[in-house]
């Protein structure tokens, strides 16, 4: 059967599931809602969420999800008559598991009715707003992380802040309504691949608050708790080939399953003043400080994650396991973890990173995931301070090599140009998209391209364009990138 000869997975199909597929056990009607989520894309179903419906499904019944889109209304639109209900697809390569999840009780889309989310938001049950609007939701400059006061949203919530388009916008405004009410404020909860994100979301929160008035900022700088996370969990885009292996296994269709890995972390700041779902129950570990678990992924997950997105695309390779297949590319992220990476992390005692690393590799070997290298390549202009250009001024501090690291970012440069070692365009999709375009117009050699990327101080900063050891290892790599292609450099045969 396909997809849509099987019912569709909701309340009342619910007992038709395949019976090895686990689901709601508990009581959904009795749930109340407890925390209100910007950003409800796959990421956070395949982990939030998944954390969330085991405290709910162990007698807690207080923190349904409300969630919100910023943007579309294409998850509510799967989700309404799955009243939520959606599957969490594990997969290993030795075959896949099965969930229901029940904790996400209702999707609002905020471009269509933005009261009807500050309602929500300031209901005095709702105890945290956790996000995931990925790097860009955060309207700040990705190089200082501060806020873009420019960005068209910012401005735009500054200038009608009842009806706001932005997560900083809707936190604000819902805050500022909290205190008029006389109602506790509620605890943000960034989830998003930042270093620091509670702290980084602090620094925007407020000063959007202060440019509004700066009473209201330090009403939010002495009350608010934004304690800071590490996520992790590999969570690729759903294909309608995945749409159809949920429905033949667990006998019901779902308009949007996830799919994930089996494994997940979640590290958090135990600072939650108004109270917190029992998460640590079911395999959070709660901290005093999550730095150094941040940087750590950050650093080796995401940063080799990018390195292996823009040069296995520009090999010619669809997912990150196809990568990891290619000739020299596992050496190449293994001796970029341990010889680059690993010396600029602050220690973690008892922490056993080299399984830790070997698990990273391990897991982007994964040949059921089919994670495209084109998806993770998304946003370049957002993520590289974090995952590779911090680390490279580490090295630079430490005076170490760091010509890995510098091939990634040359592999950006080369990527963000739009086309490929074929000629043929490619699909580069960043916030900073037109300027690329703009700055390379013309440009074919590396030092002009060089010149062109360095220019753009929100992602270099200051230091880094004016840096002659920086401008060298990366112009030298760009410049070999241009000259063998990425296969062979990464190969080694151009090296
Ligand atoms: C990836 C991340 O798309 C990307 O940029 O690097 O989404 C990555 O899969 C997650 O951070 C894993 O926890």
């Amino acid at each position: 059967m396909t997809p849509t000869e099987h019912d569709r997975l909701s309340t009342s199909t619910l007992h038709r599931l395949a019976k090895d597929v686990n689901r709601p056990e508990y009581s959904r009607g009795q749930v109340r809602t407890g925390i209100v989520h910007m950003g409800i894309g796959a990421f956070h179903r395949a982990h939030q969420a998944v954390y969330t419906d085991s405290v709910l499904a162990s007698g807690d019944n207080k923190w349904g999800i409300l969630g919100v889109s910023l943007r579309s209304g294409d998850t509510r639109d799967a989700l309404a008559p799955q009243d939520g209900l959606y599957t969490v697809a594990t997969r290993d390569g030795s075959g896949d598991s099965f969930r229901v999840i029940g904790s996400i009780e209702k999707v609002l889309v905020a471009p269509e009715n933005p009261e009807a989310v500050l309602a929500a938001m300031v209901d005095p049950e709702i105890r945290i707003v956790s996000l995931t609007v990925t790097e860009k939701g955060y309207c700040y400059s990705p190089a200082s992380a501060s806020l873009d006061e420019r960005h068209e949203d910012i401005v735009h919530d500054l200038a009608d802040p009842a009806t706001p388009r932005s997560a900083i916008g809707f936190i604000v405004e819902a805050l500022a309504r909290r205190r008029d009410n006389g109602t506790e404020p509620f605890t943000l909860l960034s989830c998003d691949n930042l270093p620091a994100n509670g702290e980084t979301l602090k620094r925007v929160v407020i000063r959007f608050a202060e440019l509004r008035d700066s009473g209201l900022g330090k009403f939010i700088r002495d009350k608010v708790a934004f304690p800071s996370t590490m996520v992790d969990r590999i969570v690729p885009a759903t294909t309608d080939v995945d749409r159809t292996i949920v429905a033949e296994a667990t006998g019901l269709s779902d308009a949007w399953p996830i799919m994930t890995e089996p494994f997940t972390q979640w590290v958090v700041e135990d600072h939650f003043p108004t109270g917190r779902p029992a998460w640590d129950k079911f395999g959070v570990a709660f901290v005093d400080n999550v730095d150094a678990f941040e940087l750590m992924k950050l650093r080796l997950l995401n940063g080799s994650h990018s390195t292996l997105a823009y040069l296995g695309y520009l090999a010619g390779h669809e997912t990150v396991s196809d990568v990891m297949k290619a000739e020299g590319f596992n050496a190449l992220i293994e001796a970029m973890m341990d010889d680059e990476i690993s010396p600029t992390l602050p220690p973690l005692p008892g922490f056993d990173l080299d399984a830790y690393k070997a698990q990273l590799r391990a897991r982007f070997c994964n040949p059921a995931l089919r994670h495209r290298t084109w998806q993770i390549a998304m946003d370049g202009s957002q993520k590289l301070p974090q995952r590779l250009l911090n680390t490279i001024r580490k090295r630079l501090e430490q005076k170490q090599p760091f010509d890995r690291l510098a091939l990634g970012v040359a592999g950006w440069m080369r990527y963000a140009t739009g086309f490929d070692e074929s000629g043929k365009a490619i699909d580069v999709r960043d916030p900073l998209a037109n300027e690329f375009k703009q700055r390379t117009a013309g440009k074919t050699s590396s030092a002009d391209l060089l010149d062109a990327y360095l220019g753009l101080e929100q992602i270099f900063g200051q230091d880094l364009p004016g840096n002659l050891e920086f401008r060298r290892t990366v112009g030298d790599a760009l410049a070999r990138l241009l000259r063998e292609g990425a296969a062979r450099t990464v190969a080694g045969k151009a090296l």
